[in-house]
């Protein structure tokens, strides 16, 4: 797929906590090159990339699994598939054509596999994606360990049709299924002194490759929201897309959704809650908290300190659009931010 969007300023990785905009055309870029990742200074963990190194195993060093067939053959098995897609919510309507599912399933942030955006499906086979519990603790009055599948049948399922930002200028649009978070935050009970949430999404080098071979980011990944904002309508676990389970790339078996912040806000593979007094971590923003902070809404006004967010790509698409203030979801969310979080990198 075309990447349009380099930043102007590109270095071979100098820090090696590098956020996600460094990797962003890598591979393309190591190739123009003519250099191999390793001489690159990173972990060499390319397939079919600029390195000519490509694996055809899931892994090296750790376990190697089978590699998927393709793309949407990564999709676990689970007794809930007929759950699915769930009523579609006809409030969230879209602007665009929905992205080519293919597309979306080929192009995907998730670090934990992979930085080459369009390997990480081929490297997920090893990754035991159901079944899987999330364990919610912290400052709630009825926390406990729960089944997703169990999850699943008590809410219900829906489908939303959402726009969704990742920060380096890349977009899409697709149809998700799940539930609001809402739902399972009323479950849970939390107390009064909760004021935000933090997620954390599993650790399990032998699983992901990413973890083995990257270990210079401070895994798992960890995100958080404060409570007004995990508890917004728009805020969404999804354990679907597309009318089916979510593939082992997209975050299967849940993953959060929040389409008016980019798209690093959105965790992927969630294995613990836990509501906090304190305002949490979060993994990006640790990394380089510069270039990225706790809200990280969606805001063409803002540019990132190494481009520019006034426009974005649709991944799919051979067109650029205007990026939208709150990702076109101020009616939901605007009164939730004051200036300040809005007039800067915040
Ligand atoms: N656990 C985890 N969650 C993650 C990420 C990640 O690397 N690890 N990447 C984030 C980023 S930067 C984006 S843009 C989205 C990408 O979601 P998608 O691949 O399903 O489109 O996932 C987010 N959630
Ligand atoms: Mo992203």
């Amino acid at each position: 797929m075309a990447n349009i969007i380099l930043p102007p300023d590109w270095t071979i990785p100098e820090n090696r906590a590098t956020p996600p905009a460094i990797y962003w055309n890598r591979r393309s870029f190591v190739k123009k090159l003519g250099v191999g990742l390793a001489a690159a200074g990173v972990a060499g963990c390319g397939v079919g990339g600029g390195s000519g190194q490509g694996r055809n195993e899931g892994g090296g060093g750790g376990t190697a699994g089978p590699v998927p067939d393709g793309p949407l053959d990564t999709i676990p098995e689970t007794p809930t598939r007929e759950l699915y897609p769930g009523d579609r919510d006809p409030r969230f309507t879209l602007d665009r054509p929905l992205t080519d599912r293919e597309v979306a399933a080929t192009y995907n942030n998730f670090y934990e596999f992979m930085t080459d955006k369009d390997a990480v499906w081929r490297h997920t086979g090893p990754f035991q994606a159901r079944p899987w519990t999330v364990e919610v603790s912290g400052e709630v009055d009825r926390g406990g360990t729960f089944d997703v599948a169990d999850l699943e049948r008590e809410f219900g399922l829906e489908e939303r049709l959402y726009r969704f930002r990742c920060v380096e200028a890349w977009a899409m649009a697709v149809p998700w299924t799940g539930f609001p978070m809402e739902k399972l935050i009323r479950k849970v009970e939390p107390l009064s002194s909760a004021r935000y949430v933090r997620f954390i999404t599993f650790y399990r080098p032998d699983e992901a490759i990413g973890q083995r071979e990257q270990d210079w980011y401070d895994w798992p990944y960890y995100e958080g929201l404060r409570m007004d904002e995990a508890l917004n309508e728009l805020t969404f676990v999804a354990t679907g897309i597309f009318g089916e389970p979510l593939p082992k790339q997209h975050g299967a078996p849940i993953r959060m959704v929040l389409p008016w912040k980019y798209g690093f806000k959105s965790p992927k593979s969630v294995v613990r809650m836990e509501f906090t007094r304190e305002r949490p971590r979060t993994f990006w923003s640790d990394l380089t908290p510069n270039e990225y902070g706790f809200y990280s809404n969606v805001n063409p006004a803002v540019p990132h300190p190494r481009w520019s967010q006034e426009t974005e790509e649709m991944i799919g698409e051979d067109l650029r659009r205007d990026t939208l203030v709150h990702n076109g979801y101020g009616e939901w969310v605007a009164h939730l931010y004051d200036e300040e979080v809005m007039s800067r990198i915040s």
